[in-house]
């Protein structure tokens, strides 16, 4: 049919997150102006990577084409976009990202409620080679009407409002939790909107993939070394487990949502606080999965309940299905 081809209901994200905010009488708008700022540093970033190959082999980066140089400018340009981007919504207070070590506390006359965490450019490694990357964030608000100070996001990952990635990858993809489900919006670069393509995501209950870094075994502790081998000689008669991992986070976690599974970045004997940080990137992905139907563990608690102490802290974290988390955390409680 013709009107097969055209659908004229287009659910751009705005859209959505409009009817979303409706429900709330005292809803002004605030945070679908934020998400749209948001939303733009996705797309600058989506164009920017898509070019990078490109730019790299006429020499747009710079007159000279040292090893990683466009790697880091991608980085610093993303950064650039998200947080300029961010402070002229007049929406936020407090930006922190994974590419300033301080955190950003925006002037009075621009400054809003919300306060946004976020990694403008992760697995920054897998630029080089196309493979997926992606940016990670997540959003609080300020208690009342108070100065607004570090402790505002020093919070445990539940007092998160919303949560979201984007993901650079075959498609541009945006995933993006405001505690009511999770959804997911793609790219038209014709119409350059993020269309719902994949409404209510829900994780599977179980998966067949499993995904880390193996070539840390060597220093893992006794609970992730036990659960990776049954993973791949499962005692119990199943079929043993496939491995995935692209060293993207964000990539891994997308396909762990979609098709189910574990991802972990466990601790190990040379960084007893894993690797991936706290606010920007534990947090935010743990809110999706519970969101979608999964859990996250840090090892010892529900991360969500994690209280940072640092706004760069790190963490282990583990996680995906529900019942494939829920194995991690028997055997991290056999170990006390
Ligand atoms: P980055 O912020 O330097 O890009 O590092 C974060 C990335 C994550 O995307 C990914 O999950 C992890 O590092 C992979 O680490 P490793 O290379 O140790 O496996
Ligand atoms: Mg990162």
């Amino acid at each position: 049919h013709e009107a097969d081809a055209y659908r004229t209901d287009l659910m751009t994200i705005t859209r959505f997150v409009l009817n979303e905010q409706s429900k709330y009488p005292e809803s002004r708008g605030d945070f679908t102006i934020l998400l749209s700022h948001i939303v733009l540093g996705c797309k600058f970033v989506c164009t920017a990577v898509n070019k990078a190959g490109l730019a790299k082999l006429i020499g747009l980066a710079g007159e000279t084409n040292v090893q990683g140089e466009e790697q880091k400018k991608l980085d610093v340009l993303s950064n650039e976009v998200f947080v300029k981007a961010l402070v002229s919504s007049g929406r936020t207070c407090i930006l922190v990202s994974e590419e300033d070590e301080e955190a950003t506390f925006v002037e009075r006359s621009k400054r809003g409620r919300y306060c946004v965490v976020f990694d403008p450019l992760d697995g920054s490694s897998n630029i080089d080679c196309g493979v997926s990357i992606g940016t990670i964030f997540g959003i609080y608000m300020v208690k009342d009407d108070h100065e607004p100070t570090l402790d505002d996001v020093l919070q445990p990952g539940k007092h998160m409002l919303a949560a979201g990635y984007c993901m650079y990858g075959s498609s541009c993809t945006l995933v993006l939790s405001t505690g009511e489900g999770v959804n997911g919006f793609t790219l038209d670069p014709s119409l350059g909107e993020f269309i719902l393509t994949h409404p209510d995501i829900k994780i599977p209950k179980k998966g067949k993939i499993y995904s880390v870094n193996e070539g840390n075994a060597k220093n893992w502790d006794a609970p992730t070394a036990k659960y990776v081998e049954k993973c791949k000689f499962p005692k119990d008669g199943s079929s043993p487990k496939s491995l995935r991992y692209i060293g993207s986070m964000v990539a891994d976690v997308h396909r762990t949502l979609l098709y189910g599974g574990i991802f972990l970045y466990p601790a190990d004997k040379k960084s007893p606080n894993g690797k991936l940080r706290v606010l920007y990137e534990v947090f935010p992905m743990s809110f999706l999965m519970e969101q979608a139907g999964g859990q996250a563990f840090t090892g010892k608690q529900r991360a969500l309940d994690l209280i940072p102490e640092k706004i760069h802290e790190r963490s282990p974290i583990f996680l995906g299905s529900y019942d494939d988390v829920e194995e991690i955390k028997e055997l991290y409680a056999a170990e006390v």
